[in-house]
């Protein structure tokens, strides 16, 4: 039976956390839970030929959105599908190379704007695949579709591929701010239709990555985080009210109150770099928080594990607190990690 079918009063656990509900465990999901750590992944990703060909593959990428539910029962389960999906559907061409990082081709440092001819189409199979996910996860799971923001898309389009300190995108954005401000306004423009999608396809809650975050400094914080993410908020919270909107300002440290309270977000992930009790301290009370294992704690396990998920249980005593990670899971990671995790978190 699909879960639509099912009557509203069933619980979830993380969907009720992010709407300020404290859960007496806290419900847990990890970033990057869809992926390379699983062999059932891997296995997908090598019969379809390449990211490409699986993420714009409704029934495969629903399969890898559901692979980690069936595997470890998470509260969550996360689209599967990328955050560069955006500058495709922008014009960019975009490839995932084995063993490299992704490409965007051309650069916004060789190209305008202007020249790339967007075609949003290129999103209609990552909705479809949202249905697909939504009709097959068990009652209690809460499904979860994301953007990454504009900040952290522009650098790659920028750039046209990850870079060290994102450089030669903060340079740009120093040098002409008239036209940084139009990408940024562009993607936050698609962010929105692209976030109201997804949730119209049954996503439950979404998630903004701006994991480049931690680059700026405070007055180009201001400027290229909290602003268009405060834009896209307000302008999903129009459209779509009562879908949660979780925030990942990755490396934001000093600059996290802020973030919080000039977007707008119902819930706050925090990073692995974060102290979670200066954080809880920090943050307006009654704000959902998300996180902040150190991913590298849970690839080598044994103490170093224990002893992090201990920390990070402890310091939230009153807060709704969702368990994740404060980054991405690496792709080396056990999966007896995983599952020992499990048990310490749900007690
Ligand atoms: O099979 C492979 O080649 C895949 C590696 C991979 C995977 C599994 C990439 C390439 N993307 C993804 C999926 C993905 N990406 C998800 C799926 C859902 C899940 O969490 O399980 C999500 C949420 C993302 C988000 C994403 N992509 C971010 C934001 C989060 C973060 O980790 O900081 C970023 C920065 C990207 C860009 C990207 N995509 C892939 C890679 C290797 C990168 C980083 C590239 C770089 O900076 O060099």
């Amino acid at each position: 039976m699909g879960r639509r079918a099912l009557p509203d009063s069933v619980h979830k656990p993380l969907l009720a956390t992010l709407r300020g509900e404290r859960q007496d465990r806290p419900p847990v999901w990890l970033m990057r839970q869809a992926g390379r750590y699983l062999p059932e992944y891997r296995a997908l990703r090598a019969e379809k030929g390449g990211f490409l060909a699986l993420a714009t593959d409704p029934e495969a990428a629903a399969e890898v959105t559901l692979q980690p539910i069936r595997r470890f029962g998470f509260d969550g389960a996360i689209l599967f599908s990328d955050i560069l999906m955006v500058p495709w559907a922008m014009g960019q061409e975009l490839s995932f190379g084995a063993g490299e990082g992704p490409r965007l081709s051309p650069t916004l440092l060789t190209r305008k704007l202007a020249e790339l001819s967007p075609d949003v189409a290129r999103l209609a199979p990552i909705y479809a695949t949202v249905r697909r996910a939504a009709a097959s996860l068990p009652a209690a799971t809460t499904l979860l579709g994301f953007a990454g923001s504009p900040w952290t898309v522009a650098t790659y389009m920028v750039a046209g591929q990850g870079s060290k300190d994102q450089a030669e995108t903060r340079a740009f954005a120093y040098a002409d701010p008239v036209a940084f401000a139009a990408i940024v306004d562009a993607i936050a423009d698609l962010t929105v239709e692209y976030l109201a999608g997804q949730i119209a396809s049954g996503a439950e809650a979404a998630q903004l990555f701006d994991s480049w975050a931690g680059s700026l400094s405070p007055e180009q914080f201001e400027r290229w985080v909290i602003e268009p993410n405060a834009r896209i908020v307000a302008a999903l919270r129009a459209r779509c009210p009562g879908v949660p909107i979780i925030g990942f300002p990755k490396g934001a440290g000093d600059k996290l109150r802020a973030y919080a309270e000039g977007t707008g977000v119902d819930a706050l992930g925090l990073d692995e770099t974060l102290d979670p009790v200066l954080a809880d301290a920090m943050l307006p009370p009654g704000l959902p928080v998300q996180g902040n294992l150190d991913p590298l704690a849970l690839l080598t396990g044994g103490e170093a594990l224990t002893r992090g998920i201990a920390r990070v249980l402890a310091a939230f005593p009153e807060r709704p607190h969702i368990f994740n990670l404060g980054h991405g899971i690496g792709q080396h990671t056990p999966i007896a990690h995983v599952e020992a995790l499990l048990r310490q978190v749900r007690g």
